[in-house]
């Protein structure tokens, strides 16, 4: 069914530098009882919405898309689903920020602690005065250590595959600076990893597919522990530090013993702007926290002209 509303309204955001599209009006409530359940619902009635709002002309490739829905759980202000380009996302890290934000633009959100549902679980935030968010992820763990990829033109990778509301192939990449003058390089790079890792079944818990891969290197800034460059799933890089990524690289280093629950993890992105994260011992569980800072970039309401040959977006992928 490719029905269009008349118009949808968002709110647009950038969490240190990724931008984040939320939809606030227009576009009809998916079905389900739970986040899953609605985002599957996305999936199979209203993909078309998806492209439109985050793909070329109205959007790109690296923009994530935020829609509000009713929350599922009591004591949650609200739902939400991310998607990008080509999809959706379990979590968002930077995207959760922004929202927070945005609920805060629209008014329906004071400082103090909020609870959102998603699609992997309910992650709570707390806003402070100053607009810092602090999100309080799901759990993150790592799932495997010490992976070899055989990468063609690139040689033998080896990384860990760990999960922070998305999974992911964390690696370092010796000779290849993570330089923003190196974008188009560490695409390249990254891409034929996530190939690879696709064409030899490696993936993450019971078949869940690894959808990001994540370089680390060393930090750039004084102040940040590592820098990172990240690839998502529709082969666009994030301008953020990654909130899901820099919590599965805190449980991959807790697995390899380097960073206890409770010390501070400053992660530095591929643009300068830096995360800081750190775990949380709930008793079986890892939690990571993701701290940061978004900015309300805009507002628009959007249209989709039935004359329109690029109603339903396209993405260069
Ligand atoms: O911040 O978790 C994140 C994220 C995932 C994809 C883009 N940003």
């Amino acid at each position: 069914m490719t029905a269009y509303p008349a118009c949808i309204r968002v709110v647009d955001s950038h969490t240190e530098g990724e931008p984040t599209r939320v939809v606030v009006e227009g576009w009809p409530e998916p079905a389900g009882a739970t986040m899953a359940e609605r985002r599957e619902d996305l999936r199979q009635r209203f993909d078309h919405l998806r492209s439109a709002v985050v793909c070329e002309p109205r959007g790109h490739d690296a923009l994530v898309g935020a829609l509000l829905t009713t929350p599922v759980h009591s004591g949650s202000a609200a739902g939400v689903i991310f998607f990008n380009n080509v999809g959706c996302l379990g979590m968002c890290g930077h995207g959760l920020i922004g929202v927070v934000r945005t609920l805060e633009h629209l008014g329906r959100l004071e400082p103090g602690a909020v609870a959102i549902d998603t699609p992997v679980g309910t992650v709570s935030a707390e806003l402070d005065a100053d607009g810092t968010v602090t999100v309080r992820n799901v759990a993150a763990r790592c799932h495997a250590r010490g992976v070899p990829v055989d990468v063609p033109g690139v040689g033998t990778v080896t990384g860990d595959v760990a999960y922070g509301g998305n999974w992911f192939f964390i690696s370092e990449m010796e000779g290849l600076p993570l330089d923003l003058a190196n974008q188009f390089e560490l695409t390249r790079v990254t891409r034929a990893i996530l190939a690879a890792l696709r064409a030899q079944g490696i993936t993450g818990e019971a078949g869940a597919e690894i959808d990001h891969v994540e370089l680390s290197g060393p930090p750039t800034r004084a102040d940040a522990d590592s820098r990172n460059f990240v690839l998502c799933p529709g082969g666009a890089w994030d301008r953020s530090p990654c909130g899901t990524g820099t919590s599965a690289r805190m449980a991959a280093l807790h697995a390899a013993g380097q960073l206890p629950a409770g010390r501070r993890w400053r992660q530095e992105s591929i643009t300068g702007s830096v995360f800081t994260g750190w775990l949380e011992d709930a008793g079986d569980d890892l939690v990571p926290h993701i701290q940061g800072h978004a900015w309300i970039t805009g507002e628009a309401v959007l249209r989709f002209d039935p004359a329109d040959p690029f109603r339903s977006g396209f993405t260069a992928g």
